[in-house]
């Protein structure tokens, strides 16, 4: 083993355990944080894999969290949903990434009776995500 190699496995080692990766029930988990304004954290590089993702709401307004994989420059499909996360709680939920590019964004649009909008997605509520045969 060069140390190139040798290094570049130990980032990965300590990539994957800030990540969450690791668990005994065959998904790797990933710990996710929302809140206002932010998903945090954006998870390095992944291996293609089932991943399941505990959300938790630190913030103190209800929020969600929707997975995309991305499509080219515009199209984006939905994966997954999880609706309604009220400050405090956790949610979870599962899905598999395969090589490319996906997003997780809240989505939540909030009117105001002053006529002001609360756009989550634009006030910072995304993570990109990259997933990537290595
Ligand atoms: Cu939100």
């Amino acid at each position: 083993m060069t140390r190139w190699t040798y290094a570049s496995g130990l980032l990965m080692a300590v990539m994957l355990l800030m990540s969450g990766c690791g668990s005994s029930d065959g998904d790797d988990r990933l710990q996710i944080e929302v809140g206002e304004w932010f998903v945090n954290p954006e998870p390095g590089p992944l291996n293609p894999g089932r991943f399941t993702f505990d959300v938790h709401n630190s913030g103190q307004l209800t929020h969600e969290l929707e997975l995309y994989r991305q499509v080219g420059d515009y199209q984006e499909y939905e994966i997954v949903e999880i609706e309604d996360i009220g400050a405090g709680e956790t949610a979870s939920f599962s899905a598999q990434l395969n090589p490319g590019m996906y997003e997780l964004i809240c989505t939540i649009v909030e009117r105001r009776a002053d006529g002001t909008v609360m756009d989550h997605y634009a006030l910072g509520m995304k993570a990109l995500i990259t997933v990537e045969d290595r």
